[in-house]
């Protein structure tokens, strides 16, 4: 399949030049295309902010949903036809931060829907304030003396959880960003992709150069079975690793779980329903008591 069928054309495009979510764009595109996953069968679901932008730039089925709140909307698209590819993304702010909360429970639930957080390590679309993933000392126009507090670590906290498949990329990196895209959107389960993304106008710091500097891959020889090293990794600080920490292939999804589908399999979205049914019961209900 031609990565050219997921094109919008001739449209403006709101992010900065040499912002990193361009390179996001371009390699989920490719991702999506060497997987051939049609774009009718492909749901987009995002939240707030610069990278949540980023569903509208793809030719696709898509969900914008409030600020922190693409998770809960992509579990439910899931969980209503199985049949679809969820990719959920969005922010640093937006997933670790005023969605940190669905963060935990999608990773408890475990639908089968992979989130890309871009994770450049402050609010852009805001114009450069901290985000959960700010590094201690960050200056910002509101945090004048520095971040005060060591940043959220979103792999330690998915290992810890036993999200079922949890991995960090670079997007200067995009051949292997591929290829760790291409393993989460194939993992069956909760699959985290938290990728490091620049934002070449809010964050001066953590620009690709550090990225570069500050980052390396797991080894091949490295097992992501193994829950302790997974979390052992995931806490390093002095380089951070990038690859895939973890996997735990084992897990039930929500949609085999939910209670709609224990009787019947036949996916929600294809089912015949009396709306009135319910509500003729109660009256019925009523009128006898
Ligand atoms: C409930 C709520 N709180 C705050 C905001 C304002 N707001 C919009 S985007 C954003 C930050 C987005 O940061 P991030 O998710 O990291 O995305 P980026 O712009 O960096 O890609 C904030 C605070 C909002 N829209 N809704
Ligand atoms: S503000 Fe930052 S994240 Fe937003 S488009 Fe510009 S470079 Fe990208
Ligand atoms: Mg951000």
């Amino acid at each position: 399949m031609d990565k050219k069928i997921f094109d919008m054309g001739d449209i403006d495009i709101a992010w900065c030049p040499g912002c990193g979510n361009f390179g996001i764009l371009n390699i989920l595109k490719q991702t999506l295309a060497e997987l051939e996953i049609p774009p009718e069968k492909l749901v987009l679901v995002s939240g707030i902010g610069q990278a949540a932008k980023m569903p509208h730039y793809l030719r696709t089925n898509i969900f914008n949903g409030l600020h922190g709140r693409s998770l809960p909307a992509a579990t439910a698209i899931k969980a209503v036809n199985p049949e679809l590819t969820v990719i959920a993304e969005s922010g640093d702010g937006c997933t670790y931060g005023e969605g940190g909360n669905h963060f935990i429970h999608a990773i408890r639930r475990n639908p089968n829907i992979t989130n890309i957080v871009h994770n450049n390590m402050v609010y852009g679309l805001t114009k450069g304030q901290a985000s959960p993933t700010s590094q201690a000392g960050f200056k910002t126009p509101v945090q004048v003396d520095g971040v005060m507090v060591e940043p959220f670590n979103p792999i330690a906290v998915a290992v810890a959880l036993d999200a079922s498949f949890v991995a960090r990329a670079f997007v200067g990196d995009a051949p292997k960003a591929k290829e760790i895209f291409k393993k989460a959107i194939l993992h069956k389960g909760y699959a985290l992709v938290d990728i490091f993304q620049p934002c070449v106008s809010f964050n001066k710091v953590n620009n690709y150069q550090w990225f570069k500097e500050h980052t390396y891959y797991l080894e091949e020889s490295y097992d992501p079975h193994d829950r302790n090293q997974a979390f052992k990794r995931a806490t390093e600080k002095d380089k951070l690793p990038l690859g895939v920490f973890y996997i735990n292939p084992n897990k039930s999804t929500f949609e085999e779980n939910v209670g709609v589908y224990n009787q019947n399999k036949e996916p929600l979205y294809r089912r015949e329903l009396d709306r009135l049914k319910p509500l003729q019961n109660l009256i019925d209900s009523r009128r006898k008591a």
